[in-house]
């Protein structure tokens, strides 16, 4: 007889029996199927060999039998439909098994086991991830990812030096990774859990180590530099097609700021960016000791503040991509990615620069907080997102470099080779990784502090 005629003929009150009973047994948790299936599908078959009659042999045969079966109310029959449930429901506890058992598996390189709490709270820049990456983390390991947008490294040490943030993994740039790191306020990474760091740049991964002694605390999430983002079509027509962005210079000089401010102009709200490259412009250290560099740079700054639209870390790239601003400073990948949203929608291209002057550039990183309450967690996230797969998924979807030597050849090289996402040796000369010196930390906040509070007047 075959299963849907069987299912066919079960009468609504027998269903209904099948059903409830199997969703029992689905809320049965996994670890009972075992336990369950095997004795079931043993009776089902005893039983179902004791009562079965003759075989069928033909077409005709099989057609009688089935109607006898169906229609006799004989103690034989009874007991074949009642080893046929069990043996449905034994198969399909099997089958649940097998694919419990499946999902379970850990991967290969996840060689821990994740803590018997299964979520994982995560803090990250926004516009940061592919969201189908934490989709198939969340699928393949069966922990649930809480993810939380950052727009500022003062914001994240803020809610880091208050006490527990109850975020697992924060994503701080490096020279915070650094204060974070001398604060105790993060754990040390546990490479013995971390088998995928072989995929990291040991070059990058050396210089990184120059800041976060030994990579303690961090591994590179993404590379980046800041410099000027601008609306091609937009600054020449109001400049004229002569005008060139290519010096820091524009966004301190009045009459230049006056006109650009008739289409847009934006800047980070960020002390580090935004001090640092104006140092850098002035030709002073990006990495100076002295008060007075940084109140300078504060008073160029003042400067900008008088024509900016605002100060802001992630508002301006969809700014960019809309046309409500011209130009700004800018982090490389958002200008990729407002460059790539405005052409998509039949809009101006949007250019990204490093100034001749230089720029900086750094790494976000990812680290696990002190406080965290998924420790393995944490580790099996920061393994996973340093698979080469992965993280290249990541680079293409952002449109951000990253430190993942296997990563390179399997992103898009429309990426690899933008040089404004993956920089030549040429402007590698002229960038600068800054860590602002511990004692210059309070002047940077106050002058900038200045710089808003002037900009707002
Ligand atoms: C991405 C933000 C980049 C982070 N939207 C800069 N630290």
């Amino acid at each position: 007889m075959q299963v849907g005629s069987f299912f066919c003929r079960l009468s609504i009150k027998r269903w209904s029996l099948l059903l409830s009973t199997a969703a029992t047994l689905l809320l049965l948790p996994p670890c009972v199927y075992p336990i369950a299936a095997l004795p079931m599908t043993i009776l089902a078959s005893v039983l179902s060999f004791l009562s079965s009659p003759r075989k069928p042999h033909t077409a005709r045969d099989a057609t009688t039998a089935d109607a006898a079966i169906a229609t006799a109310p004989t103690g034989s029959s009874r007991t074949q439909r009642f080893a046929r449930t069990l043996s449905l429901v034994g198969g399909a506890l099997c089958g649940l098994l097998v694919s419990t058992t499946a999902m379970a598996a850990p991967a290969e390189d996840q060689v821990i086991t994740p803590d018997a709490d299964k979520n994982l709270f995560v803090y990250n820049w926004s516009d940061y991830i592919d969201p189908q990456v934490l989709k198939d983390f969340e699928q393949e390991t069966g922990i649930t990812v809480h993810y939380d947008i950052m727009d500022s490294n003062e914001v994240l040490e803020a809610k880091l030096m208050v006490g527990s943030s109850g975020y697992d993994i924060i994503a701080p740039s490096i020279h915070v990774l650094k204060r974070l790191g001398d604060a105790g306020l993060l754990l040390p990474l546990d490479k013995s859990k971390l088998p995928n760091l072989k995929h990291l740049d040991p070059q990058k991964m050396a210089k990184i180590a120059l800041i976060d002694k030994d990579n303690r605390y961090g591994i590179p999430y993404m590379e980046l530099s800041t410099g000027i983002a601008y609306n091609t079509r937009k600054v020449a027509e109001i400049m004229g097609s002569d005008f060139k962005v290519d010096s820091w210079s524009i966004l301190f000089d009045e009459n230049v700021l006056k006109k650009l401010s008739q289409c847009g102009i934006t800047a980070l709200d960020s002390p580090s960016d935004m001090l640092c490259s104006t140092l850098i412009y002035m030709g002073r250290d990006p990495e100076s000791t002295k008060a007075q560099d940084y109140e300078d740079a504060g008073e160029m700054l003042k400067i900008l503040g008088r024509y900016v639209r605002y100060f802001h870390s992630s508002q301006y790239a969809n700014d960019l991509a809309s046309g409500d601003v011209c130009i700004g400073v800018a982090w490389a990948g958002d200008a990729q990615l407002a460059n790539q949203r405005s052409l998509e929608a039949g809009l101006d291209p949007i250019a990204y620069v490093i100034p001749k002057e230089g720029a900086l550039m750094g790494y976000d990183m990812l680290a696990i907080t002190k406080t965290s309450k998924h420790p393995n967690n944490a580790h099996i996230f920061l393994n996973y997102i340093m698979r080469p797969e992965v993280i290249a998924k990541i680079s293409d979807y952002i449109r951000y470099a990253n430190a993942n030597k296997d990563a390179t050849a399997l992103m898009d090289p429309e990426i690899t080779s933008n040089k404004g996402i993956y920089y030549d040796e040429q402007t590698l000369q002229r960038m600068h990784i800054v860590v602002p010196p511990t004692e210059v930390e309070r002047i940077m906040t106050r002058t900038w502090n200045n710089v808003i509070s002037a900009s707002a007047q």
